[in-house]
């Protein structure tokens, strides 16, 4: 039998028609802060419209709103702004020659590009310290360029070139270097990046430093479960994890709006009580100013931050895909937002740092930067058949790590002075 409830009892609330209600149905509605970056909040969905065809979408929503200007940082000048500008000149460039590449038949397995996405990899990597670590998924080879890889590097390993990084081992974007540059190699199962960017975090902590570690996951894979525990993880530790969740709005044929139902990817962050942030990805200053401000965060060893950058994957998934799913319309609106133009502009006739000349020179320079690379790693010889069995697995010597920011701290437990013991483990 249900309990009457007690008059006047401050434990008990009364409804809109003053009827007295059980403290059971007190509802306190929590409020929550994602701080939103953009100039413009884009709005529009994606329907499916053909039952028979999964891959049948049609848009709908305001596509013909005005681009809006590049946010003025509140952190880059002129030097800052001109550099990162040239590193996504020359992640386009460089793509459109690994294109080519791949069309002459040079490269040895696909390519992917990141078309529409270079002020999210440069601006963001730009943001990293020497002391930092990053992760880049294989769209980021903006992230890598700015990190110290060069265009010879990347088209190299495309083309599986002996003098690669990975010296003719793998054929797209699997390399990394935990010695000099601190990067470690993207890995294909989305999301495994995570867990291994934060123990990199912890390695750093037990070496007595607090530092930034810098990850990419797109919207198709921030819904794995290892996302989350890799995230939860960083939260829990308060490691320095700076996650860039990208969201392109496609994860292979699949748009973003059948992939997850909340508004904004940023909203994630409040279920691991961490800060969590909404930007333009196709503004730089954007894009920078938020991983600054979660470096700068991270190396206080105050956590990890969730930045979500909104853009669009202007090509298909790889090379292989010609992105027949996505209305046109999309792409028209999106190229309207090219990150290169955009900056360009803000560059050339807004903040007037750069005169058109220079910036036609700085264009050509960028050009000529890119031919010497790309008809060395033409020319460069592919590995020796007899190397194929080296190199592969770990050899003498391939795991001999120095700690880089101080000795470890450890307790010595000698047996005498022991004075707790775990309980055993029983395994079933
Ligand atoms: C755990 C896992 N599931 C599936 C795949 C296959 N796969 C590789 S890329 C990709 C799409 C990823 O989309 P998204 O995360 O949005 O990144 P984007 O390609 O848009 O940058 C899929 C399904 C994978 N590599 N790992
Ligand atoms: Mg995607």
């Amino acid at each position: 039998m249900k309990k009457k409830a007690k008059k006047n009892s401050p434990r008990n609330s009364s409804n809109d028609r003053g009827q007295r209600l059980p403290n059971s149905t007190i509802v306190t509605q929590r409020t929550y802060t994602i701080a939103d970056y953009r100039l413009e909040k884009p709005s529009f969905t994606l329907r499916q419209v053909c039952k028979d065809d999964a891959t049948c979408y049609e848009i709908e929503g305001d596509l013909s709103a005005s681009v809006p200007p590049i946010r003025e940082s509140k952190y880059l000048d002129k030097k800052q702004c001109l550099e990162i500008y040239r590193w996504m000149l020359l992640n386009r460039k460089m793509e459109t020659a690994l294109e080519n590449l791949y069309k002459q038949g040079k490269v040895v397995g696909g390519v992917y590009f990141g078309l529409g996405q270079e002020a999210c990899s440069c601006a963001s990597a730009y943001a990293l310290g020497p002391d930092d670590w990053m992760g880049p998924m294989i769209r980021n080879q903006g992230s890598l360029l700015v990190r110290g890889f060069t265009a010879r590097d990347i088209m190299m390993q495309y083309m599986a070139k002996a003098g690669s990084p990975t010296k003719g081992r793998d054929a797209s974007s699997h390399f990394g270097d935990i010695e000099k540059r601190n990067v470690v190699a993207p890995i294909s199962t989305l999301g495994d990046l995570i867990p291994v960017l934060a123990g990199v975090a912890l390695g750093a902590r037990l070496q007595g430093r607090d530092i930034a570690v810098m990850t990419y996951i797109g919207d198709g894979g921030q819904s794995t479960g290892v996302t989350y525990e890799g995230l939860n993880f960083a939260a829990v530790q308060n490691l320095g994890v700076v996650l860039f969740v990208e969201n392109n709005l496609w994860g292979y044929s699949t748009p973003a709006d059948m992939q997850f139902r909340v508004k904004d990817l940023a909203e994630r962050a409040i279920a691991y009580g961490i800060p969590g942030v909404i930007v333009d990805g196709t503004d730089a200053c954007q894009v920078y100013d938020a991983a600054h401000e979660a470096c700068e965060r991270a190396r206080r060893g105050e956590g990890p931050t969730l930045i979500e950058a909104k853009m669009m994957r202007m090509k298909g998934h790889a090379i292989h895909d010609a992105a027949d799913y996505v209305p046109k319309p999309l792409f028209e609106y999106w190229r309207k937002r090219d990150p290169i133009t955009r900056f360009e502009n803000y560059l050339v006739k807004v903040k007037k740092w750069l005169t058109p000349s220079e910036n036609e020179k700085l264009i050509a320079d960028v050009d000529r930067e890119l031919e010497a690379d790309r008809d060395f790693a033409v020319a460069s010889p592919m590995p020796e058949p007899e190397s194929a069995a080296g190199g592969v697995y770990c050899e003498e010597g391939c795991h001999e790590f120095q700690p880089k920011y101080g000795t470890p701290k450890t307790k010595v437990v000698t047996a005498g002075r022991l004075k707790r013991v775990e309980a055993a483990v029983h395994l079933k």
